[in-house]
């Protein structure tokens, strides 16, 4: 029998099915995306760690299929987090329900076909790149990883050799372009679904600001310190022309991307003994220090856990030590680029690095343990808020420690008998700005060039032309031979294949110089900044853990304030610490052309 309900009870039934949802269903919402993200993230993390350690056909797709489970899930969260968009929530439950619309990196469409591709071609990309090789002539037994390219790079000085490995080495990349292309479109269907313009305005959603404000703010913070970039340019230009010819390095114009020690011209610090001023070198080199000690690889990590722990912080979990891969293995394919895990969202941390004794690799130990220190620090936290305050933070807080490889410290670990005196400052602030400073436009612009590459505005029949605008714009570098849309050379970087936002990078180079200076103030320093370790200061560790314990559960401006007293990001603490060098550098190249 057909009963027919009273036109009041009818009203009053769809309101409870489609009226405004309540601050009990956000929370039901979020209570049920932590637990199922809890376990789906551990998932994907296991297979994601299995194919970057054994790149084959199955563990590539079966990582795929479990990013596929966990991207979805995340995208039905991002989905029904929006219909809290006009309910008033209380402060902690609105930065949750906040967090589940930002949080993605490649969204997936609803489409089942376009999320399972989109993971496909993620993965696929991914292992290109681990797999890459370049087989000079051809000859298979011939060929060079990215390791033994970055070797080249940083010790050859022959710039035929260096033109060869550089040009070999981005080979690896135009059979990347077609999925790289199709991959941006997909995910920007789903970004348009979750209501954003492209995947470059969800990426610069997430910084607590309105994402305009944010790119205002980079360019802000890229104003501070090109005055500085520019001198440093100026100098290693004018040297490079001393000792590669006139006919190999322009007067005023762009440097060459081979000819700076690294195979992205990223850091310069390889340049330095064509750069060291005379009189003022510290006399010491840490690559030949570790290897005269006859430094293992996990005796390297062991030194950067030590610095933790000096500053507090318990030791690693024993499963670090073994879960870790430190060492590239000789028979068979692993992604090498270093990075730091934390596959079970409590404490299973590991890195994953083909470590070699020099000094940047030693840099590079303290930059992935900071990832893993801040992953347990804040692993009291609620999953949403288990992530650092912002991405630039969790890129941070090692190179913060690296800063503190200091004369001093090396002095304390026995490394050299005795600290240099001051008149070797500019040797020392030298090579560190041959690091950091070189770095920062670099950091800016993979971004830039990603963000038009997502909203359109750069083409994939323009991807190389716009490359190579963007490194001339911001680094003032040029390809050493013509670079036309036959090749795909950003795709010869990591994080373009493997879509890892880069602009965290350019902000940690800015926000590590802020930490610095503010933690040695606490661990009672009183020497210039850039002479100042903060290891064995817990007052300093104590600091530093409170920010890292707060994970992601208040803006970052909170986070900043916490170490710094400040809320704003400022790119004058670099200019504050490379102070004695940039007058130097002013004062060396004079008469002599800046800028390009
Ligand atoms: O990718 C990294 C780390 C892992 S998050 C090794 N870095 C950037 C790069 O290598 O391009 C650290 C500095 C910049
Ligand atoms: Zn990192």
């Amino acid at each position: 029998m057909k009963r027919i309900l009273p036109l009041l009870l009818l009203a009053a039934l769809t309101a409870c099915r489609t009226g405004t949802p309540t601050a009990a269903d956000a929370q039901a919402l979020v209570d049920k995306a932590e637990a199922e993200s809890f376990d789906l993230a551990h998932e994907a993390g296991q297979a994601s760690w299995v194919a970057a350690n054994f790149i084959t056909q199955d563990t590539e797709a079966l990582s795929a299929k479990a990013a596929e489970r966990s991207v979805n899930a995340a995208v039905r969260y991002a989905k029904e987090a929006a219909r809290f968009d006009n309910v008033q929530l209380p402060p902690e439950l609105a930065r949750k329900i906040k967090l589940l619309k930002l949080s993605l990196t490649l969204p997936a469409p609803s489409d089942p076909k376009d999320a399972a591709e989109m993971t496909r071609l993620a993965a696929a990309l991914e292992a290109a790149y681990g797999k890459g090789k370049y087989c000079p002539g051809g000859d298979p037994s011939k060929c060079l990883n990215i390791d033994d390219i970055t070797k080249i790079m940083a010790s050859s000085r022959d710039p035929k050799q260096l033109l060869d490995a550089w040009s070999g080495w981005h080979t690896v990349a135009p059979p990347m372009k077609k999925d790289f292309v199709r991959l941006v479109e997909i995910t920007n269907k789903g970004a348009k679904e979750l209501g954003f313009s492209d995947t470059g305005a969800l990426w610069r959603s997430q910084y607590d600001m309105p994402p305009d404000e944010f790119a205002k703010e980079l360019d802000r913070l890229w104003a501070q310190v090109k005055p500085l970039y520019d001198q440093l340019h100026a100098y290693a230009r004018w040297k490079l022309r001393e000792k590669y010819g006139k006919d190999a390095v322009p007067e005023n114009g762009p440097i060459p991307a081979h000819l700076l020690g690294n195979i992205w011209a990223q850091q310069w610090d390889n340049l330095y003994p064509i750069l060291a001023p005379a009189g003022a070198d510290p006399g010491y080199d840490l690559s030949s220090i570790l290897k005269q000690r006859k430094t293992d690889p996990i005796q390297m990590v062991k030194y950067g856990e030590a610095f933790f722990t000096s500053l507090g912080f318990a030791p690693l979990p024993q499963t670090f030590w073994e879960r870790s891969l430190f060492v590239r293995p000789r028979d068979r394919d692993v992604v090498c680029h270093a990075s730091a895990w934390d596959v079970d969202n409590i404490d299973d941390l590991r890195i994953k690095m083909c470590i070699d004794i020099t000094a940047d690799d030693f840099n590079t130990i303290h930059h992935e343990l900071g990832h893993n220190f801040y992953q347990r620090a804040y692993n009291k936290q609620s999953m949403s808020f288990r992530n650092s305050a912002n991405d630039g933070f969790h890129e941070a807080i090692g190179d913060t420690i690296a800063l503190s490889i200091t004369p001093e410290y090396l002095v304390k670990l026995g490394f050299i008998q005795k600290a240099p005196d001051p008149s070797k400052d500019l040797g020392l602030l030298l090579r560190r700005a041959l690091d950091k400073v070189a770095f920062l436009p670099f950091g800016l612009l993979i971004d830039q060039w990603r963000w038009k590459v997502y909203s359109g505005q750069i083409t994939p029949e323009q991807y190389n032309k716009a490359w190579w605008e963007l490194r001339l714009k911001y680094q003032g570098i040029a390809p050493p031979s013509a670079r036309g849309e036959e090749f795909f050379d950003p795709g010869a970087k990591y994080h373009v294949p493997a879509n890892v936002p880069y602009t965290r990078y350019f902000l940690a180079h800015i926000l590590q110089f802020q930490f610095h200076k503010s933690l040695s103030e606490l661990a009672g320093c009183k020497d210039p900044v850039h002479r100042c370790s903060i290891y064995q200061s817990q007052e300093a560790g104590k600091r530093l853990d409170e920010m890292l314990q707060m994970g992601q559960s208040k803006p970052w401006q909170d986070a900043l304030e916490k170490v710094t007293g400040t809320r704003q990001m400022d790119g004058n603490s670099v200019r504050a610490y490379f102070k004695p060098l940039e007058d130097w550098l002013i004062e060396q190249n004079k008469g002599k052309p800046v800028g390009w």
